[in-house]
C-alpha cells in the first residue's frame, strides 16, 4: 500500500506540466460557459487535442462525456472535470502490472534520442534493487560514445556489461550476452541498441539478426520487445509507434521525459490506438526517474 501511495504521488508529480495545463484550460472553459452548449464541447475537444490525445481519442472521449451529461441530466459544467476522468479511465481500461518471467532477454529500440540508454539504465537499477540478476548487452554499436555512456549506468546500477568494439556486429554483441547471461544464471538481459537505423529495412535486418541469435542461443528465454517513445515529440511519437510496428514485434512501450511535457495525454492516444501496453515511464533523468505505468495513476496524475 505504502508502495502503491508513492507511486501514484510520483506519476502525479511527472505529469504536472500535463496536468496544469489541461487543468487550467478546462476551469477556464468552465468559468466562462453557463451551460453546456455545442461551443462548449468543440471548445473541450480543442483543448484535449493540445494535450495530445489525438483527435480521434479526443473526439470519442467528449462524445461519451456528452453523452453523460444528457442521461444523467448534468446541468452544472464544474461536474465535467469529473466526468472526464471518469471516461478517461474507462477508456484506457485497468492496467496489469508488468511481471518480469525468468529468465527475459528485452530488447529496447526507438529513434534517435528518445532515452533508450537511460530507461535500460532505469531498469537494470530497478530489477537489482528487487534482487534480480541484470545483465546488459552493449547492441549500440555506432559509437564509441553510445558504449561508454551504458558502461556509466552499468556502474550506476551494479550491474555487469557485456560490450564490444565501436562498429562491431550488434548481432554478436548479443551472442555474447546471451552466453554471459545464461553462465551467471540472470533473470534479464537487457539489450540497448541503436537509434541510428536509418530505415525500416535496416531496422528489420538487424532485428532479424539479433531475433536469430536469440531463437538459436536462448530459445527458452522470454522476450521482449520495448519501443521507447519521447513523450515531448507528442503526435510524432505515435507515428514513429506505427512505422516500428510494422518493423518488429513490440511487445511493450517506455515512453519518457513526461516529466518535462504537457503532452502527458499521448499515453491515452497510444493505449488507445496502438493496442500495445505502456510498461513503464520516464520521468526524469535521474536512476530512479522510471515508474511503472498504472491507468488509474495516470488518469488522476493528468486531471
Ligand atoms: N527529463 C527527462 N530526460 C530524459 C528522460 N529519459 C531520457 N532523458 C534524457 O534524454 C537524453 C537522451 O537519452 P538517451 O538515453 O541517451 O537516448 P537514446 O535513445 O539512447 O539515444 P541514442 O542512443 O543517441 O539513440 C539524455 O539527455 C537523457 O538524460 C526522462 O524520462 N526525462
Ligand atoms: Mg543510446
Amino acid at each position: 500500500m505504502e508502495e502503491k501511495k508513492g507511486l501514484f504521488a510520483r506519476i502525479r508529480e511527472g505529469l504536472a506540466k500535463t496536468r496544469r495545463q489541461l487543468t487550467e484550460r478546462v476551469e477556464d472553459l468552465i468559468s466562462y460557459y453557463q451551460n453546456m452548449d455545442d461551443d462548449f464541447f468543440d471548445e473541450l475537444e480543442e483543448i484535449l487535442i493540445l494535450s495530445d490525445l489525438g483527435a480521434a481519442t479526443a473526439s470519442e472521449l467528449v462524445s461519451d462525456v456528452r453523452r453523460k451529461v444528457q442521461t444523467q441530466k448534468i446541468g452544472n459544467p464544474e461536474k465535467v472535470k469529473e466526468l472526464l476522468r471518469e471516461s478517461l479511465m474507462e477508456m484506457l481500461g485497468d492496467s496489469e502490472p508488468y511481471e518480469l518471467q525468468s529468465p527475459t532477454v528485452l530488447l529496447m529500440i526507438g529513434v534517435n534520442g528518445v532515452g533508450k540508454t537511460t530507461a535500460t539504465g532505469k531498469l537494470a537499477a530497478k530489477y537489482t534493487r528487487e534482487g534480480r540478476k541484470v545483465l546488459l548487452a552493449a547492441a549500440d554499436t555506432f559509437r564509441a560514445a553510445a558504449i561508454d555512456q551504458l558502461a556509466v549506468w552499468s556502474e550506476r546500477a551494479g550491474v555487469p556489461l557485456i560490450r564490444h568494439q565501436e562498429g562491431a556486429d550488434p548481432a554478436a554483441v548479443v551472442f555474447d550476452a546471451v552466453h554471459a547471461a545464461s553462465s551467471r544464471n540472470a533473470d534479464l538481459l537487457i539489450c540497448d541498441t541503436a537509434g541510428r537505423l536509418h530505415n525500416k529495412k535496416n531496422l528489420m535486418d538487424e532485428l532479424s539478426k539479433i531475433h536469430r541469435v536469440l531463437e538459436r542461443e536462448a530459445p527458452d528465454s522470454h522476450r521482449e520487445v520495448w519501443l521507447v517513445l519521447d513523450a515531448t515529440t507528442g503526435q510524432n511519437a505515435v507515428n514513429q509507434a506505427r512505422v516500428f510496428r510494422e518493423a518488429a514485434d513490440i511487445t511493450g512501450i517506455v515512453l519518457t521525459k513526461l516529466d518535462g511535457t504537457a503532452k502527458g495525454g499521448i499515453v491515452a492516444t497510444i493505449t488507445k490506438e496502438l493496442g500495445v501496453p505502456v510498461r513503464f515511464i520516464g520521468v526524469g533523468e535521474g536512476i530512479d526517474d522510471l515508474e511503472p505505468f498504472d491507468a488509474r495513476a495516470f488518469c488522476e496524475g493528468i486531471l
